[in-house]
């Protein structure tokens, strides 16, 4: 309860921040796009994680006035790069699976009018939790998100219980392989096998892949035979304030 109400208090004292975690391409190994992480700023406790204050948040339902702050908040922050002539690839913002309802197409909508951002200016990364209650409602607001022109992404990949002739069920354009399997490339062999069966079912859906939590020389090499499309990870960059993302993507990385 105490930090429900802390949490409150942060949302309304600007006590919230995004980070931006760059997306490389393996091909050109530029910046294709960014992740939008959320970072909590806590006077007295430093810098909360997500890890800790989200799961909080999705049990109360703060979540919701959360993700729709992130959400306005990406978009604000888009066009204010926009106007500054910085050229940028698409930022994606994570979505709970609370935020699914039938009301947030129409919610999306109006905040990229807001901010006159176009729609492929902004991603949606989605977990697996959400396919798992794959209902044909959940099926229907993902289709009228993509016919607005917005990418979906399904992150943690691997990690929930989808199952993967059910992906196909849903318009999702990038797949993100989750951390986990991506710690133990190339020694692990399991990991090895799930990231490899993982390439190669989205090759076959005509998925992009990302792998993310890539730290080491020897783990891009191998997610590159693979055929991966991009990495996220510590290998490259940290999660960074805003305007040290835009100072990346002006170096020209
Ligand atoms: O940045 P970090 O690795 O500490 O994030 C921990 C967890 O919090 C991750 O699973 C991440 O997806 C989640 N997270 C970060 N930002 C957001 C956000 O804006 N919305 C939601 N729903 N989850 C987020
Ligand atoms: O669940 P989600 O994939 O959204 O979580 C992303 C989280 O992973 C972010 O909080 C980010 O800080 C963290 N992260 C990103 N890259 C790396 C990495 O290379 N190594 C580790 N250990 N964590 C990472
Ligand atoms: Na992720
Ligand atoms: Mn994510």
């Amino acid at each position: 309860l105490r930090m429900e109400s802390e949490l409150r208090h942060a949302l309304v004292n600007n006590q919230l921040q995004l980070y931006y975690q760059p997306k490389v391409s393996l091909r050109s190994g530029r910046i294709v796009g960014a992740e939008a992480l959320l970072r909590w700023k806590h006077p007295v406790r430093g810098l909360v994680s997500p890890g800790v204050f989200i799961p909080v948040a999705e049990e109360t339902g703060l979540i919701l006035d959360l993700g729709a702050w992130v959400l306005e908040e990406a978009c604000r922050q888009v066009s204010e790069w926009r106007d500054a002539n910085l050229i940028m690839p698409p930022i994606a913002v994570n979505l709970s699976a609370r935020q699914f309802d039938s009301g947030l197409p129409q919610r999306v909508a109006e905040v990229l009018e807001r901010h006159h951002v176009q729609p492929d200016q902004i991603n949606l990364e989605i977990t697996e939790s959400l396919l798992v209650r794959g209902t044909d409602k959940v099926i229907a607001i993902m289709n009228q998100l993509v016919a607005m022109g917005m990418a979906l992404a399904l992150d943690d990949f691997g990690t929930g219980y989808s199952s993967l002739a059910y992906l196909k069920k849903f318009p999702i354009s990038t797949l993100k392989i989750d951390r986990s399997f991506v710690i133990g490339l190339p020694y692990e062999e399991n990991d090895c096998a799930i990231a490899r069966a993982i390439v190669t079912m989205a090759q076959q859906l005509r998925q992009e892949i990302v792998a993310e939590g890539v730290e080491t020389a020897e783990q891009m090499a191998f997610l590159r035979e693979l055929g991966c499309d991009q990495l996220q990870g510590y290998l490259f960059s940290q999660p960074v304030p805003a305007a040290e993302f835009a100072a990346m993507l002006r170096e020209g990385k």
